[in-house]
């Protein structure tokens, strides 16, 4: 297997408590001990994740930063402390304000500099680096300021790498902080600008998820980042399990891109079924390929159907059977509710790594022998670009709170409009008639 190997950036306190899933999922598919030592090596590529000591001990690939001390703290006590590197773990002694503009301009210039050298320093020891992801919320001041400067300095150090985001929206309801949609705006600008791909995701919609199909009455962020962690460990399982494609993160991304602009992706996953379901509840592969495509197993706010869908991937892991697969999108290319790109073809790949994923030992989740991460690209995310920059032209019509973000005032007026042109971007792409989708195989390389 060729290592291409990936490096973690977890910015602001949303990013940081995600990387508490995230590392513990990693460390508990690759059989690492809290130490970071394989105690159960499987058909894993390590180096994809992790680099690894003399001694032999694995260290997480990953820069953890936040303003604030106290997540950066929580992972320095974490289970899996010891495979983070102390010099990746850094931290200011306060925080961003939930402002833009104190992360990016104020504060940022401060601790850049820290935070790129040890970058260099990690990519340095790589063979075959392929990129970066990263976690945040572009709601608060560190994940959308900083993360925004962060990714213009990686761009122009690293322009041939691949730059993926999990990036947390701003929920349609819920909200504590008050210059979001500014935040929100300034953020989602840089990232369509700046970042290759985006995975989309809001809190609301998770809770909703956790309370009607695990039964949660008060989800906590701990219950959200288990989700997102399940997402990111199906789409880099590929990369790091042998038996399936071997295809790695851009290869399997191309396929849902077939406009560069426009890669601002959704994430489903299923099964999400309570763990005190009976046994006669386990989902076949055709059931889980269907529920995919239902709102319920949608991880953000949005109506597909009122839009098409330009691309899809599906990532499969466990014992799945694809030809129950395909009968099920089959079915999915017959229901009209379902849309398709009308101006060609729409790719819709599957992948399947029979690695099964594993569970968090404290989880509400049912285990299964099978599950899936859809990724798709649907022109409907406009959506949610509109919701964010009506609640902007709101705040913004009477100026309030602009004098907070005077270091980057040039910006507004700007990000606001690239939004729009965004927005119309999706809609002009939409033809007239009905288009047939397509549907390909990980090992089918021709299209
Ligand atoms: N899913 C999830 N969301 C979180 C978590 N922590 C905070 N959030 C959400 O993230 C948004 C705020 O972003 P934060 O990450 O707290 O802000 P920050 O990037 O640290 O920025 P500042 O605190 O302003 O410096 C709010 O919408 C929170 O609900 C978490 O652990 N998981
Ligand atoms: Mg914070």
């Amino acid at each position: 297997m060729t290592s291409k190997e990936l490096m973690c950036l977890h910015i602001g306190q949303a990013g940081n408590q995600i990387a508490e899933s995230v590392w513990e999922l990693m460390c508990l598919e690759h059989g690492l001990s809290p130490d970071g030592i394989c105690e159960d090596p499987k058909d894993g590529n390590m180096d994809v994740m992790y680099s690894e000591t003399e001694k032999g001990e694995h260290r997480a690939r990953s820069l953890f930063f936040d303003f604030d001390q106290a997540a950066i703290d929580r992972l320095r006590k974490h289970k899996y402390k010891k495979i983070f590197k102390p010099n990746l773990l850094i931290n200011g002694k306060g925080n961003a304000g939930s402002c833009y503009s104190i992360g990016y301009a104020n504060l940022g210039s401060s601790f850049i500099e820290n935070v790129m050298n040890n970058i260099r320093k990690e990519a340095e020891l790589c063979d075959t680096f392929l990129g970066f992801v990263m976690f945040h919320s572009i709601s608060g001041g560190t994940g959308s300021g900083f993360s925004s400067y962060l990714l213009d300095m990686v761009k122009q150090e690293y322009p041939n790498k691949q730059l993926f985001t999990y990036s947390l929206i701003p929920s349609p309801n819920i909200s504590n902080i008050v210059v979001e949609p500014y935040n929100a705006v300034l953020a989602m600008r840089d990232l369509g600008e700046l970042s290759d791909v985006n995975f989309l995701l809001d809190n609301e919609k998770m809770y909703s998820i956790l309370r009607d199909q695990l039964n949660i009455e008060s989800p906590s962020y701990a219950d959200v980042n288990k989700i997102i962690a399940h997402t990111f460990s199906h789409i880099t399982s590929d990369m790091r399990f042998k038996g399936g494609s071997n295809s790695a993160l851009y290869d399997f991304a191309v396929n849902v891109l077939p406009y560069p602009r426009l890669h601002f992706l959704s994430l489903a996953y299923c099964p999400i079924i309570s763990r005190n379901k009976p046994i006669f509840d386990e989902l076949s592969t055709y059931e889980i390929t269907k529920k995919s495509f239902e709102q319920s197993s949608s991880l953000a706010s949005f109506l597909p159907d009122k839009g098409q869908y330009l691309g899809i991937n599906l990532v499969y892991r466990g014992d799945v059977n694809q030809k129950d697969a395909l009968s099920a999108i089959n079915e999915i290319k017959l229901n009209k509710r379902i849309k398709f790109f009308e101006g060609g073809p729409t790719g819709i790949k599957i992948l399947a790594n029979p690695m099964e994923c594993k569970y968090f030992p404290d989880t509400e989740m049912k285990k299964s022998p099978r599950s899936l991460c859809k990724v798709a690209n649907n022109t409907a995310i406009g959506q949610i670009v509109a919701r964010i920059t009506k609640k902007f032209d709101k705040l913004y019509s009477k100026r309030a709170y602009v004098h907070w973000f005077a270091d980057v005032k040039d910006k507004f007026a700007e990000a606001r409009e690239d939004l729009s042109s965004f927005e119309k971007d999706y809609e002009e792409i939409i033809a007239v008639y009905d288009g047939e989708p397509s549907v390909y195989f990980d090992d089918d390389d021709d299209y």
